[in-house]
């Protein structure tokens, strides 16, 4: 039977490239996002089929349950919750930081990500299956200047995804945190840098950062596994990044 999997942030960057490999390995792939001009666009490209565009703002749990009420007999069913939806804003020192960015940041990549999974987690262990795929972040583990809450809300999102599966003692329902570097060919840091392209370019150049479609590939391969393998976590960089010694500031005397 074929598999039906929601995607959040399916308008650009992962989620796109994640909805375009699902669909392309057969499963039915409800895209969710606010922008529906772009989730139509993604449709033109995938076909009606296998494809199903849902308007969903995660930081406004009304229209999360509007949205998911919506949803017609067949694609009701949710096996996949990939919960991709998320950003960074800024990448000032915590004392330079605005509140607003932080909130934002909590509320999406927090309190929407742990919204929409207490919405669809108890059908899945009613049915006993399912897999959730989180996207967490490096910042998540490691930190580095600037990332305060981001980082911070990457690690919720690692703690969340171990302390699910504690939860899921003895039933067969999987969850997994991808844990991604710099990534580029996203929206991500033209948000986190609030449109200063030169700062964007500049990041990017000569890195060869990770692409979307390294993580679709890493989607679809966590779906592939058996029934009876869980990935708690992957975390992937690319070549270009790695870790640096931790700084000592001296105080002159
Ligand atoms: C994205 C990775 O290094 O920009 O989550 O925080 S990084």
């Amino acid at each position: 039977m074929t598999k039906t999997a929601l995607v959040t942030g399916a308008s650009a960057g992962f989620g796109q490239a994640i909805v375009k490999r699902l669909v392309s390995e057969g499963y039915q792939v409800i895209g969710a996002a606010r922008r529906m001009e772009k989730l139509q666009a993604l449709q033109e490209e995938v076909g009606e089929d296998l494809f199903f565009p849902l308007q969903m703002d995660i930081t406004d749990t009304a229209s999360v349950d509007q949205a998911l009420a919506s949803l017609p007999k067949p694609w009701q069913t949710i096996d996949i919750l990939v919960n991709n939806a998320g950003l960074a804003l800024g990448l000032e020192p915590a004392y330079e930081a605005d509140f607003t960015d932080w909130m934002t940041m909590i509320n999406t990549n927090i309190v929407g990500l742990v919204y929409l999974t207490c919405q669809i987690l108890p059908d899945m262990v009613k049915r006993d299956t399912g897999l959730i795929i989180n996207l967490g972040s490096t910042a998540g583990t490691v930190p580095y200047p600037g990332a305060n809450v981001y980082g911070a809300s990457k690690a919720f999102v690692k703690q969340f995804s171990l302390n699910l599966r504690a939860d899921l003692a003895g039933k067969h329902i999987r969850v997994s945190n991808i844990e991604p570097g710099l990534c580029e060919g996203t929206e991500f840091s033209n948000v986190r840098f609030k449109g200063d392209d030169d700062r964007v370019d500049k990041l990017y150049q000569g890195a060869r950062a990770i692409q979307p479609k390294d993580i679709a590939e890493t989607v679809a391969w966590i779906a592939s596994q058996p029934a009876h393998v869980n990935i708690n976590r992957i975390e992937i960089m690319p070549v270009s990044q790695t870790f640096g010694p931790q700084p000592i500031y001296r105080d002159e005397n």
